[in-house]
């Protein structure tokens, strides 16, 4: 699939700048996982920022996502702010969700993100919804729906594709195959041909690509994602990629083969993206000036985080579900 974006240098560099944000944040939030500034899990998407940068390219600002335990590469990519990000991942006031979420749980419904989720496979069933809403709003809204190659083997995937089939719903479901669900290599694990072939055993027309290519992931998606708003009902798009780093920041990934990663680095998209653009007209100097920009912006997010207040106490139950939360002396319930 070829890419009008080849015909287009400064949306290349603009995206490539996305990418090192994306880049330079889980960088970031790997370092202050260890120190203990951020709690609980981080998942890292390092390697594989072309297939969310090339997918939300092509989205409006009122389109909506949803994502899965690794997800602050499309929260970013679809123009959450990674400021309030970085908050969140530090449980301070001013994340996105006041630090009540953390990693897995960021969402930035101003930018139609409807959140990341640490249930593999869930983000798929709210995509439906989502979508079904959409449609009968009578909207021309689309919902992508972003799911690990692990995740394709939840009963989630399969309710949700039958019913976006179903009911025809613009939904573009984009399965980041980088062959590994945690430690388990997916193909031992998975019955069948694949990914693809389950779409379209619902007869949802599915396509495999060069994830790892920011020019093959914009021209599909452009061409999906205008077919989908254009009445095709689902569809989904196998990325092929391949995660960099371990499953979490804590996995050093000792199951890989030796020498498997490093040679994954020939390949990884911002390395590619780069090399293209230094034929194309910008020079390394720019390209390192981008770099350090991004470096130093992210490294503010960061103070800012070191610094920011922790939030009350007495929210502690403030728009969460209530479950029947336990009453807390001097807690609002
Ligand atoms: C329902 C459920 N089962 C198991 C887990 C534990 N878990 C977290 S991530 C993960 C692997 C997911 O792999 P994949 O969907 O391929 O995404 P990737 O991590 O490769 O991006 C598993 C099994 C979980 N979070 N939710």
């Amino acid at each position: 699939m070829t890419s009008n974006l080849a015909n287009e240098p400064a949306r290349v560099a603009a995206m490539f700048r996305k990418m090192l944000v994306i880049r330079a944040f889980e960088e970031a939030a790997g370092e202050n996982f260890f120190v203990g500034h951020v709690r609980g899990s981080v998942h890292q998407y390092i390697g594989e920022e072309s297939i969310a940068v090339g997918i939300c390219e092509n989205l409006r600002d009122d389109d909506y996502l949803t994502s899965n335990h690794r997800g602050h590469g499309h929260s970013i990519a679809k123009g959450a702010d990674p400021r309030a990000m970085m908050l969140e991942l530090f449980g301070k006031v001013g994340g996105t969700s006041d630090g009540k979420g953390g990693s897995m749980h960021i969402a930035d419904f101003s930018v139609g993100m409807l959140g990341a989720n640490g249930v593999i496979a869930d983000g798929c069933t709210i995509s439906v919804g989502a979508a079904q809403a959409v449609k009968l709003l009578g909207q021309d809204r689309i919902v992508v729906n972003f799911i690990g190659d692990g995740g394709i083997n939840r009963g989630p995937f399969m309710e949700a594709l039958n019913w976006a089939k179903v009911y025809e719903l613009p939904v573009l479901f984009v399965c980041e195959n980088n062959q590994i669900a945690a430690t388990t290599t997916t193909r031992l694990v998975t019955a069948g041909e694949g990914i693809a072939k389950r779409a379209e055993s619902f007869d949802v027309p599915a396509v495999t690509i060069d994830g790892n290519d920011l020019f093959t992931v914009d021209g599909t998606a452009a061409r999906v994602i205008s077919e989908i708003r254009n009445g095709s009902g689902p569809q989904l798009i196998q990325a092929m990629t391949y995660r960099l780093r371990g499953h979490f920041a804590h996995d050093d990934a000792g199951y890989r083969e030796a020498g498997e990663a490093e040679a994954a680095l020939a390949h990884e998209p911002i390395r590619r993206t780069e090399a293209w653009l230094l034929e194309n007209g910008l020079s390394q100097d720019e390209l390192d000036g981008m770099r350090d920009e991004v470096t130093a912006e992210i490294a503010g997010y960061v103070e800012d985080a070191k610094q920011a207040d922790w939030p009350d106490p007495s929210l502690a139950f403030t728009d969460v579900q209530d479950v029947g939360a336990p009453a807390i002396p001097g807690v609002a319930s």
